[in-house]
């Protein structure tokens, strides 16, 4: 890029770090280096503890339980287990859309939590949670299972919620899994994700079958959580393709398809960070096939639909050339709306562990330059898939703090930073446009043909707005 060298890319770095004292400063140096492609040996070092004292966005493994993998399925009830807290300020956060009826068939509008008080931690909260399982299947008949997400202080004070699941499943005739979360485990959400999948593999994939017969078009979408419609937006073009979508997991999901997916012929991920585990497992257990694939923004869609189409017969791959043929000048005309406004603009993007990558080909499609770009909980072989993605000398960064994300802003004077909620002001008030690239900003979907419409719309919206000329930063 423009003006962009690995060595000025260094230089930077080594200016941020010296806002640190001397120790910060080692532990931090790491985490960021300048990309160099295909270089062996440049690589950003990842999922270690947040240095103490340094402000980070992470979660924890309960968020990466309860908000990320759990929450979305619509049809049963999750159960915040522990203090009132940290279910409430889980509830109805990430936009993880849902069809139905809330309180009837769906239940993800619900907070259902154990509210843990100081004679639950003293004599323990297992009997409180049988209760609150006979509590649920009486209220709402209709939900097809119960999640028991535990927070910190089961853990800490030794319950067995294993055991009450077990005996409340034999009890209530209905699914009851729990799922050992508590916040303290692991460095951030990502081992949320990791335990998810695990009580997944442990007690629901294998338990049901599909009604009807499965057949040769058969996939699972994985790792769409339906973030403002996402899901919804990718069916359809998959659909469109000729496939069957027999499961989404876990956006708008439905816990009985979810336990059929070893069923299906080829496992479809999006979001490899929360999910290639079950993928994985999947195949081992069942011997079905598992491939990524990017549904933001055109380029990266029509790259997406052909390798997708290829594991399929002649007539898939027929219809992905048809739908390619129908949508890029539908795509072409947001293009040429678009692009000559927002062309060589920079953007700097800060999100969880599949986004940083993911939407990098849609700000390109717009004409936007990635100058840096960093996860929250990344592991390395997010890593590795993020290299090639970004110009050569760019920043790539793991688990930034705000005086980090401050300096790079600045230094590299970006028209747009797309990070998330704790982020946001900061930019703002500094007379940066922001784009929340978590929730969308109350927007979306982002995903698929449908989506990028929209996106650009608000990628414009955001950098374009006259607000930005009425702003004065009194720093
Ligand atoms: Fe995957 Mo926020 Fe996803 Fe990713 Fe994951 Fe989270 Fe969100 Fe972000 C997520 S599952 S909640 S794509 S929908 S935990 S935006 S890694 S951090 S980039």
């Amino acid at each position: 890029l423009d003006g962009i060298q690995k060595q000025t890319t260094e230089e930077l770095i080594d200016r941020t770090l010296e806002l640190y004292p001397e120790k910060a400063r080692n532990k931090r140096a790491p985490h960021m280096a300048a990309n160099d492609p295909g270089v062996q040996g440049c690589s950003v070092k990842s999922n270690r503890k947040t240095v103490p004292g340094v402000m980070s966005a992470r979660g924890c493994a309960y968020a990466g339980a309860k908000g990320v993998v759990w929450g979305p399925i619509r049809d049963m009830t999750h159960v915040s287990h522990g203090p009132v807290g940290c279910g409430y300020y889980s509830w109805g956060t990430r936009r993880n859309l849902v069809d139905g009826h809330q309180g009837v068939d769906v239940f993800s509008a619900m907070q259902f939590t154990s509210d843990f008080q100081e004679k639950d931690v003293v004599y323990g909260g297992d009997k409180k949670l049988a209760v609150i399982c006979r509590e649920i299947r009486e209220l709402f008949p209709l939900a097809k299972g119960i999640s028991v997400l535990s927070e910190c202080p089961v853990g800490l004070i030794g319950d067995d919620i294993n055991a009450v699941a077990k005996k409340s499943c034999q009890e209530l005739n209905l699914p009851v899994i729990p799922c050992n979360c508590e916040g303290f485990r692991g460095v951030s959400q990502s081992l949320g994700h990791h335990i998810s999948n695990d009580s997944i593999r442990d007690f629901v994939i294998g338990t049901r079958e599909f009604d009807d017969e499965p057949g040769p078009y058969d996939i699972a979408l994985i790792g769409d959580y339906n973030i403002g419609g996402d899901a919804w937006a990718s069916r359809k073009i998959l659909e469109e393709l000729g496939l069957r979508v027999r499961a989404i997991w876990t956006g708008d999901g439905q816990i009985e398809h979810i336990a059929a997916t070893h069923q299906v012929k080829l496992n479809l991920i999006h979001c490899y960070r929360s999910m290639n585990y079950m993928a994985k497992v999947m195949e081992e257990r069942y011997g079905i096939p598992w491939m990524e694939f990017n549904f933001f923004g055109p380029t990266k869609i029509a790259a997406s639909l052909r390798a997708i189409a290829a594991r399929f017969d002649r007539t898939i791959q027929d219809n992905a050339e048809k739908i390619i043929e129908k949508y890029t000048p539908m795509m072409q005309a947001i293009v040429d709306e678009y692009r000559p406004r927002l062309e060589g603009k920079r953007a700097l993007l800060f999100v969880g562990g599949l986004r940083p990558r993911h939407t990098i080909g849609a700000y390109e499609d717009l004409g936007l330059e990635i100058v840096g770009t960093g996860y929250e909980f990344a592991h390395n072989d997010d890593y590795e898939r993020t290299y090639e993605e970004m110009a050569r000398g760019t920043l790539i960064f793991d688990d930034a703090s705000e005086i980090e994300l401050e300096k790079w802003a600045r230094e590299y004077k970006v028209d747009l930073v797309g990070s998330g909620i704790k982020e946001k002001y900061v930019f703002q008030k500094a007379g940066i446009p922001f784009r929340q690239m978590h929730s969308w900003d109350y927007s979306g979907p982002y995903h698929g043909y449908e989506g990028f419409p929209v996106f650009a719309r608000d990628i414009d919206m955001a950098i374009n707005s006259p607000t930005w000329g009425l702003v004065k930063a009194p720093f």
